[in-house]
């Protein structure tokens, strides 16, 4: 779709007035911005922020800290597992499992569990062959043994995409507990077949609910009807890079369209978010799939960006760090090179910034201080501190 160039202007004195400001209110103006794809970048040098290199990784997809923040867990898409430390040399965590290693597969996340303090238990997810030339993503559980050599132990897979299939890319595999520690969520990506986004068979193109342990939940939408159908929560993404809660217990999730219609939604029960019926963007071949406009019975993205910015990773942010940013959704941009901050306001998302990192950023998470820290995508993939400017 084109914007109107009317839009575009305003949305060029908007992201020009949004610099400077401190104010978590949206001005009346941003709603042509929000409610089109457009949204123009702004350079660092006026960001609230210096950029700050901290460590280098190969091809790290994704990170999460430990209590206190003094070191994270750092996944490295050929295989590895990273214990990066603040105050010591980053090592490599021995026991984790093969990866199959290719396209957009190997590793994929890693978080702990609510009750990591105690357990030590993490959650991590890859991607693993089937029989033929297939493959599919899984999450397992395990124990993190820290230490000297630090290794992870009694790995336990708890869920797997189904049906594998052939290709390598969008496994999604990105995963969240609701914030009563209670739920599970995982993203399965379609895997760039289409259709099984709408199967109720598949569990591929689907967010799924489970326990802790894998089960599923009784109250899941669709638990009486057994098999991976059980699993489903919602239906009809795509390719699911980022899951988020916010402070109202809500999630959130991110998923890159096709050529275009990068979208941002708020995940409910049972909802089907229509690919690959309707999408803002089209097919990279130039055919088009209808807008969702013309299909009100599918949700609709709160946020969609023309042309793509490749969204990867996705935070709640409630700190007090930089200013103004609280209660604040934040989505690294890999083809967008940057990263897209999105203010919470009720139920609205307003496209609140856009900044111009000239680097992929894959994944975004936020430390216990209130800073945020990034990985920029390939293999040598950056660990970026961004320090508020005083
Ligand atoms: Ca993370
Ligand atoms: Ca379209």
């Amino acid at each position: 779709m084109k914007t109107p160039a009317i839009a575009l202007s305003a949305a060029m004195i908007v992201a020009a007035c949004s610099a400077g400001t401190t104010s978590n209110a949206a001005p009346a103006d941003t709603a042509s911005l929000d409610a089109s794809g457009a949204q123009p970048a702004t350079p660092l040098a006026s960001a609230p922020f210096a950029v700050q290199e901290i460590a280098r990784f190969n091809e790290p997809w994704a990170m999460t800290f430990l209590p206190r923040g003094k070191q994270a867990l750092i996944t490295e898409k050929s295989g590895k597992l990273k214990l990066w430390q603040e105050d010591g040399p980053t090592l490599d965590v021995a026991g984790v499992p093969a990866v199959a290693y290719g396209g957009q597969g190997g590793f994929g996340d890693v978080i702990l569990a609510p009750d990591f303090a105690a357990s030590g238990t993490i959650y991590l997810s890859w991607v693993e062959p089937g029989s033929g030339d297939t493959f599919g993503a899984v999450v397992g559980k395990a124990k993190f043994v820290p230490g000297a050599a630090p290794r992870i132990d009694g790995l336990q897979i708890i869920w797997k995409q189904d049906p594998k299939v052939t290709g390598r890319g969008h496994f999604s595999h990105r995963l969240a507990f609701s914030p009563d520690g209670q739920y599970l969520f995982i993203g399965s990506g379609e895997r760039q077949k289409f259709d099984p986004a709408q199967d109720m068979k598949a569990n591929l193109g689907k967010i799924v609910r489970l326990k802790p342990d894998g089960s599923v939940p009784a109250d899941n939408p669709f638990a009486s009807e057994g098999g991976v159908t059980a699993q489903i929560w919602s239906l009809g993404h795509r390719n699911i890079l980022g899951l988020a809660f916010d402070g109202s217990g809500r999630l959130w999730n991110q998923e890159m369209g096709p050529k275009g219609g990068d979208e941002v939604n708020l995940v409910e029960a049972k909802a089907n978010y229509g690919y690959p019926i309707v999408s803002n963007g089209d097919h990279y071949d130039g055919r088009d799939i209808p807008n969702h406009p013309t299909r009100p019975e599918f949700q609709a993205p709160k946020l969609w960006w023309n042309p793509s910015v490749s969204p990867a990773g996705l935070v709640w942010y409630d700190g007090d760090v930089y200013p103004g940013w609280k209660n604040s959704l934040l989505m690294g941009a890999l083809s967008g090179e940057g990263l897209v901050r999105m203010q919470i306001d009720g139920d609205t998302l307003h496209k609140s910034d856009r900044w111009d990192f000239g680097q992929r950023i894959r994944e975004v998470e936020v430390r216990e201080d209130g800073t945020i820290w990034l990985l920029t995508d390939g293999t040598d993939g950056k660990l970026l501190k961004l320090v508020p400017k005083g």
